[in-house]
């Protein structure tokens, strides 16, 4: 069943005064119920299992679940993810009989997972252009034939993080025991500059802020995380915050609202008061994309202004002089570097005021217990690891890591994102523990790195990359330069997707071409030895249970784990000592292997699993242990003040920075629907946010429709049209639109220098008035 277009009737744009949560947030939940054909008790029956003890953890966000939940310990958007997931329609055989592949090729994202869970395994057939049912022993075996007969290092196995700590750790044997290395996944386009900017600087890959910090902290910082709509349950912590009168201080080009006002959804009184929610950000800056480490870097020299100007009058100073001492290293290069800056530069490339900036910082002086948490508009640049180096910086100055309310707190993404790479998937071979691999499972693991998400996509361009299995998520649609790496899709040897949900990357065929369907999160898994219960770690690494409930979508679903266990043993069945089918009957086996390999993190692993709140990985960084090469935490300089030396609109007045973003009605290339409330826009997806002063510039009114161009000239021509300018709050030569419909306008080589990241929050373009308008 295909959702009905939309047309120029259904659009309306407005601004967008109401808070974040409210009632427009009750009123979405009903609508989705509605769309995905709910009985309202059923689902009241699910949620109110979500995120506690006993029941599922959410399949959105990744954020920390608390020990004493609410009634109801979810979101708008968590509820939303459970409903399409629990959706009562079905994308069965009957509806691949219907639809050939290039006629689906025509749908959008919305309408393609709106067709239902996929209810039966599918392979493509060239000859009719659809998919047809195929039993899981026949689709099994071909898979196992079609990878014995490749080169295991032309072989990518990607995953989207929502897979179990289980399924994830036998995902990673069984591609390793087969051969390959490549072990990519959704973090390579997202936090990644974090998984290697934070061990330089702590010595951790992860953050140090737990959901108590927040009850003690005394000040909190954002940059670049839009928490009303990508992580809304922590709007409460934040809510608490500000009714104490903590400052939140925040750094966005966009006025996000769920960082202006919030009003909780789950307080009756609240919900019925006129008032207009809880102000939620006590300063908002609107820097530029990009523009953070000039940022940052005038928040620290006045600092150093404030310290010296404490000491000449006798005071200690503003500084922890003796943190820095005792802890870190490389203070002093980093004082001379910010020193030798000056703030012309500073305000020109953040696009901020001293004055703004040294009111950060005599704030930022007088409070003991800071955290900063941070996301995609720090990641996503060219620059992306400097910036997190930066946000590390400003907490060493002042002690605000390792200790109680305070601490660096990048906010992680897919539910278990951060579990799949403490339990192996990492195309990185020097953060896995493949010494104990081999000797408990008796294989020699392959040594040399693998591709990540960049170099999979550069191999599939290629022509070295042969096949693609996919443990969830839409590669094909997340990444860069879609259009290309579209038509080189075809040449794949052999492409498999294991998902819930139909989606774009699943209509590209290769020469030989598989769908198989698994049960979602909040199903009941059942195996030998009885219902199972999976694991995840969330944002804070907390590590919880999760237990499915519901009726599977269908009968000839299997679980992840069972999957991949068949999948390797008809590939690799004598290759190790894996005791697959042991595991499968029974996860808690799993458990014990998960904690055999990595006894500090996972300690009575089994025991503690369903614990209330879970329990805490170690994270030594939280006592001020550092596992960095010399055993301190460290400064670091930038290598540029701004977050895209490369880009506009530092070079070229004809050019735009685009930042890609995600709204309201969406998780990632998942699009529930065409709203994004919080920003007033309604009916439509094809938006770019302007500037007035850059509206004027480009002869462009509201409403018009423009052709957006990439500015990079590599020979390629990226190009997306109708694109209706709506006025927008949003720094001049800043540009803003959704992702994933402008990925086609990214280049693949326009990622972040050392994390591969790919810069989406930093994309040059220029804009036309469209031919037609
Ligand atoms: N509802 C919902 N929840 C989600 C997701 C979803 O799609 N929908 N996705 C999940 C995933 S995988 C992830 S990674 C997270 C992502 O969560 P976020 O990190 O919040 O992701 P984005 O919405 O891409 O962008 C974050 C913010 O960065 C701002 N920004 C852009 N450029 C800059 C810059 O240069 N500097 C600063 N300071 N800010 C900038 C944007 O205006 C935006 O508000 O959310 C997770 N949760
Ligand atoms: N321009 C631009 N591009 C971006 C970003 C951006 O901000 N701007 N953000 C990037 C980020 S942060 C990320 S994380 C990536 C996301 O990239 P991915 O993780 O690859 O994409 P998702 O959209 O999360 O994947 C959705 C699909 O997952 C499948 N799925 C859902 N639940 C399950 C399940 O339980 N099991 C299995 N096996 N499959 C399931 C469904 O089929 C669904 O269609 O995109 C990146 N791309
Ligand atoms: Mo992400």
């Amino acid at each position: 069943m295909k959702r009905a277009e939309l047309g120029e009737k259904d659009i309306r744009i407005h601004d967008y005064d109401d808070p974040a949560g409210g009632w427009g947030s009750v009123g979405s939940l009903f609508r989705n119920a509605r769309e995905q054909d709910l009985l309202s008790s059923d689902i009241y029956r699910t949620l109110h299992r979500q995120n506690k003890a006993e029941g599922f953890m959410c399949v959105s966000c990744s954020w920390a679940k608390p020990k004493e939940p609410h009634l109801f310990e979810f979101c708008e958007n968590g509820a939303k993810a459970t409903m399409w997931e629990q959706t009562a329609h079905r994308c069965s055989p009957e509806f691949f009989a219907e639809h050939t592949i290039s006629e689906l090729l025509e749908w959008t994202d919305c309408e393609l997972e709106s067709a239902g869970r996929l209810t039966d395994p599918l392979k493509y057939n060239p000859a009719t252009d659809k998919y047809e049912p195929v039993s899981w022993d026949v689709a099994l075996a071909e898979i196992a034939i079609h990878l014995q007969a490749l080169d295991p290092d032309e072989v990518i196995f990607y995953t989207s993080g929502r897979a179990s700590l289980e399924a994830s750790y036998m995902y990673q044997l069984f591609a390793r025991i087969y051969g390959s290395p490549n072990l990519p996944d959704s973090s390579n386009m997202c936090h990644e500059s974090t998984s290697v900017g934070l061990p330089e600087a702590i010595g951790s890959p992860v953050g140090t802020v737990q959901l108590e910090d927040f009850d003690q902290a005394d000040m909190i910082l954002f940059f670049g995380h839009n928490v009303g709509v990508t992580a809304p349950r922590m709007l409460h912590a934040l809510q608490a915050a500000r009714e104490k009168g903590v400052p939140l201080i925040t750094f966005n080009p966009l006025p996000e609202r769920g960082l202006v006002r919030f009003k909780n959804p789950q307080a009756p009184t609240e919900m019925l008061s006129p008032q207009p929610g809880t102000p939620m950000s006590s300063d908002f800056y609107q820097v530029k994309a990009g523009g953070d480490i000039a940022a940052i870097t005038g928040i620290c020299k006045h600092l150093l202004v404030l310290d010296t100007m404490s000491q000449e009058a006798g005071k200690g100073g503003v500084l922890d002089h003796e943190f820095i001492a005792e802890h870190t290293a490389g203070f002093d290069e980093f004082r001379a570097f910010v020193d030798a800056t000056e703030w012309p530069e500073i305000e020109r490339k953040s696009g901020l005021s001293r004055d703004a900036l040294e009111h950060v910082a005599d704030i930022y002086a007088s409070k003991e217990r800071v955290i900063l948490n941070y996301g995609m508009g720090i990641t996503q640049h060219r620059e992306g690891v400097d910036a997190v180096r930066m946000i590390c910086n400003l907490l060493l100055m002042r002690g605000n890591i390792g200790k109680p309310g305070a601490g660096v707190s990048p906010v992680r993404g897919h539910s278990n994102v951060q579990g799949q790479r403490t339990v192996g998937i990492s195309e990185k071979p020097e953060l896995v523990p493949l010494d104990k691999l081999a000797e408990f499972y008796n294989f020699e693991p392959p040594r040399h790195k693998g591709l990540d998400t960049f170099e999979g996509c550069e191999g599939i361009l290629r022509g070295t990359v042969k096949a693609f299995i996919g443990l969830g998520g839409n590669f094909s649609r997340a990444v860069p330069d879609t259009g290309v790496i579209e038509e080189a899709w075809r040449e794949l040897d052999l492409h498999v997707q294991i998902a819930t949900k139909l989606n774009r990357n699943h209509l590209l065929a290769a020469k030989s071409t598989y769908l198989l369907p698994c049960l979602g999160r909040s199903e009941r898994d059942h195996q030998a030895s009885g219902d199972q219960w999976v694991s995840m770690e969330d944002s804070t690494a907390n590590i919880h249970g999760s237990f499915g409930a519901q009726s599977p979508a269908s009968n000839n679903l299997l679980s992840e784990p069972k999957i991949i266990a068949e999948l390797a043993k008809a590939t690799v069945g004598t290759r190790s000592d894996v005791p697959w089918d042991d595991w499968v009957g029974d996860y808690s086996l799993i458990r014990d292997a998960i904690e055999r390999t990595y006894p500090d993190d996972f300690r009575d692993f089994n025991i503690r699993f369903t614990h209330p709140g879970g329990f805490h990985r170690d994270i030594v960084a939280c006592n001020r242990e550092w596992k960095t090469e010399n055993g301190r935490a460290n400064f670091g300089c930038p290598s540029s003040l701004i977050g895209d030396p490369d880009v506009a609109p530092f070079r070229d007045e004809d050019t735009l920075t685009l930042l890609t973003v995600r709204s309201n009605d969406q998780f990632n290339t998942t699009v529930y629907g065409y709203d994004d409330r919080l920003r007033g826009i309604h009916g439509t997806r094809m938006v770019v946010l302007m500037n007035r002063d850059d509206m004027a510039h480009f002869e462009v009114s509201a409403g018009d429709l423009v052709d957006m161009r990439c500015a990079v000239n590599d020979g390629v021509e990226r190009i997306v049209e109708g694109l209706r300018v709506v006025p927008y709050s949003i720094p001049q030569g800043n540009c803003a639109g959704y992702y994933p419909e402008l990925n086609i306008l990214v280049p693949l080589a326009h990622h972040a220098r050392k994390s591969h990241v790919p810069a989406t929050k930093s994309v040059p373009v220029r804009i036309n008035k469209a031919a037609a308008a």
